[in-house]
């Protein structure tokens, strides 16, 4: 099989972007996600193209994780590229008014999760001595806003892990790219704002904001470069945006 990729949180936004443009050019897919019909759907598009599977799980879970992964057969056990894209934000508010089960919710998926789905994958890239690893952070990563102080710590684990990965694994032939988007459509502001449609669109209002497909290209790139080179970091801002909190909007 020519490569294979893992794409978490496979079922929208960047993680659904990614699957196509990797489907695109020739990339098998494990498409995973929490919602098998979503999933179902996205397989049945771009398996015309390639090979495409499916896994269940919720990342956070970290017998879910290890169950699924465990699950795939031998041939797409030899994952190529791992993006670890699933991830949230949850809630908007000033450290003393936080939800700790907010706090709890975006640690467990944004910082836990990863380390799981990474843990059961990357043995099996030491032991093959290849392997590319995609961690989606977020320019929160880099720079902390007011009044969202716990997703800018998980995205800033985030950032920490891509650099101590990098350093544990390039050893192992094995590429870590960390990928920072700013202000990207997707449903990230409706699940922020627990399903405040109005004040989610208020976030993407008087700019025009990165799409998916734009941060899917940034990936896309850095997983098509030859051996000799490393993508490390990609920042992307929308075209308007000059800070995470600083957007010029008409
Ligand atoms: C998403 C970008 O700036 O809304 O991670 O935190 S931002």
């Amino acid at each position: 099989m020519s490569r294979i990729a893992l794409i978490t949180g496979a079922s929208s936004g960047i993680g659904k972007a990614t699957a196509t443009a990797f489907a695109n050019n020739g990339i098998n897919l494990i498409l995973c996600g929490r919602r098998q019909e979503r999933l179902d759907s996205l397989q049945e598009h771009l398996s015309k193209k390639v090979q495409v599977t499916t896994l269940k799980f919720d990342v956070s879970n970290k017998v879910e994780v290890t169950n699924a992964i465990n699950s795939l057969t031998d041939e797409w056990k030899s994952i190529d590229i791992l993006v670890n894209n699933a991830g949230n934000a949850h809630g908007l508010s000033a450290i003393q008014d936080g939800d700790v089960d907010d706090w709890d919710t975006m640690i467990d998926s944004n910082v836990q999760g990863l380390l799981y789905v990474s843990k059961s994958i990357i043995p099996g890239m030491v032991e093959r001595a290849k392997g590319h690893i995609v961690n989606l952070s977020s320019v929160a990563g880099k720079y902390t806003y007011a009044n969202g102080a716990v997703y800018c710590a998980s995205k800033a684990a985030v950032e920490a892990l891509s650099e101590g990965m990098r350093l544990d694994l390039t050893q192992h032939g094995i590429k870590i790219t960390n990928i920072a988007p700013g202000a990207v459509e997707t449903e990230f502001s409706l699940v922020r704002f627990k399903g405040d449609e109005k004040r989610a669109a208020k976030v993407y209002e008087g700019f025009e904001p990165l799409q998916p497909e734009d941060v899917a290209d940034a990936i896309l790139y850095a997983v098509n470069t030859p051996p000799r080179v490393t993508i490390a970091d990609i920042v992307l801002y929308a075209g308007a945006q000059s800070a995470p909190t600083v957007i010029h909007r008409k």
